[in-house]
């Protein structure tokens, strides 16, 4: 028996791996960070007999109450993944199982790969409808990679969604690759509608490098990307620099940041409501969308959610804030689950992959419904 972690996104440590019953272990921190959370990992050369795997620092880890009713995802195939049992006794968190086949993969939250990535923005360049704009690169040198969809022109809104600043948030870009797909479907009517009426411009992975390294939350030198947004710098966060430069550039008529929350079970959203220059049209915006979202899909809800800021307090270092104040538009940080949609439950998978895909399809519909009210 062994556990490995280096791959793409892998992270844990291994204290003792001896005999299947007693598998101890640890996830390591972000570099030059105290968060952490995510974790990914492969035990091979297995018996068919019932292992305990046990993370003995999650009580530890950034968002503690994320354990509270979660159960970890394991994989054989790494294209299909389910829930394992999974306890949390305020400290460890154990889990329980017999494997199938002779290696199995567990990890915090489905998997967005690196090279999954690639091909999301490189199958997309194919259409004719879409730009593949790299703006530079990452700490570690990776392309931060921008598409392009649709033409800017008179009377046409300028969208912007980014995903992934936390790159253990692997929900958001699955978020992504489904919002994506659909709008670059021809047969799709609402898409096409869509693109008459605005230009996108996406950012599939703003953190390419915390998610390659297997960090939750930082970039490849510890910056919480979503507390950069003020005072970005090429030598810390050119991440947050080279996209902000460009919203600059282009302008932002509506922006959605998309993100996974460790602890609430449900999909909701976060706005602008501190914001300095928060007024009744932000705010009459703001209920419009959350009243579409509403009425496309059961998925999201607007009762549970983030504390509300107070009006003008507003922490304008994070992406939605400070964009929300610098282009007075509508502007939401989006957040799925790492457990599930608690309204909706689904027993056997959970917050999936393909939810969240469904959920980014579902969003493109709530914006084609208030496109024409941006400004
Ligand atoms: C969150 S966004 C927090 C927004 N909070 C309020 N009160 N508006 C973050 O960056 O902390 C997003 C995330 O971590 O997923
Ligand atoms: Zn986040």
């Amino acid at each position: 028996m062994q556990i490995s972690s280096l791959f793409d996104s892998g992270n844990i440590d291994v204290i003792e791996a001896s005999t299947p019953e007693n598998i101890v272990l640890e996830i390591k921190k972000d570099n030059q960070s105290d968060f952490f959370q995510w974790f990914h990992f492969k035990l091979n050369n297995n018996i068919r007999t019932e292992h305990i795997l046990t993370i003995r620092n999650a009580g530890k880890s950034a968002f503690v109450d994320g354990w509270d009713d979660y159960q970890a995802v394991a994989s054989y195939d790494r294209e299909n993944w389910f829930r394992v049992p999974t306890d949390f006794d305020g400290q460890n968190l154990t889990i329980t199982f017999t494997p199938d086949h002779d290696t199995v993969y567990f990890a915090y939250f489905t998997p967005y790969s690196y090279e999954r990535h690639q091909d999301l923005i490189h199958q997309a360049q194919l259409d004719i409808d879409c730009q593949l704009q790299v703006l530079g690169q990452s700490i570690d040198g990776r392309d931060i990679s921008l598409l392009k969809i649709g033409e800017e022109g008179a009377n046409k809104k300028i969208i912007w969604l980014t995903a992934r600043q936390h790159p253990g948030e692997t929900m958001a870009e699955w978020f992504m690759e489904g919002f994506i797909d659909r709008l670059l479907d021809e047969d799709d009517g609402a898409a096409r509608a869509l693109l008459n009426k605005a230009v996108f411009y996406l950012v599939p992975n703003m953190n390419p490098d915390g998610s390659v390294r297997g960090h939750l939350r930082t970039n490849a030198v510890g910056a919480n990307l979503n507390r950069e947004w003020a005072t970005p710098t090429m030598e810390r966060s050119p991440e947050v620099y080279l996209v902000r430069e460009k919203m600059l550039e282009t302008g932002v008529d509506m922006f959605l940041d998309i993100h996974g929350d460790e602890a609430l079970p449900y999909n909701f959203v976060a706005g602008c409501e501190g914001v300095p220059s928060y007024d009744e049209r932000h705010q009459s915006l703001e209920n419009s969308f959350k009243d579409i979202l509403l009425a496309i899909t059961p998925e999201f809800q607007d009762e549970f959610g983030y504390d509300k800021d107070e009006p003008g307090k507003a922490n304008l270092t994070l992406g939605a804030t400070w964009v929300g104040e610098q282009f007075k538009c509508l502007s939401y940080t989006i957040e799925m689950p790492f457990k599930d949609n608690a309204l909706l439950p689904d027993h056997s998978v959970g917050w999936s992959d393909n939810r969240s895909s469904l959920f980014g399809r579902d969003v493109l519909t709530a914006i084609y419904n208030i496109v024409d009210d941006l400004r």
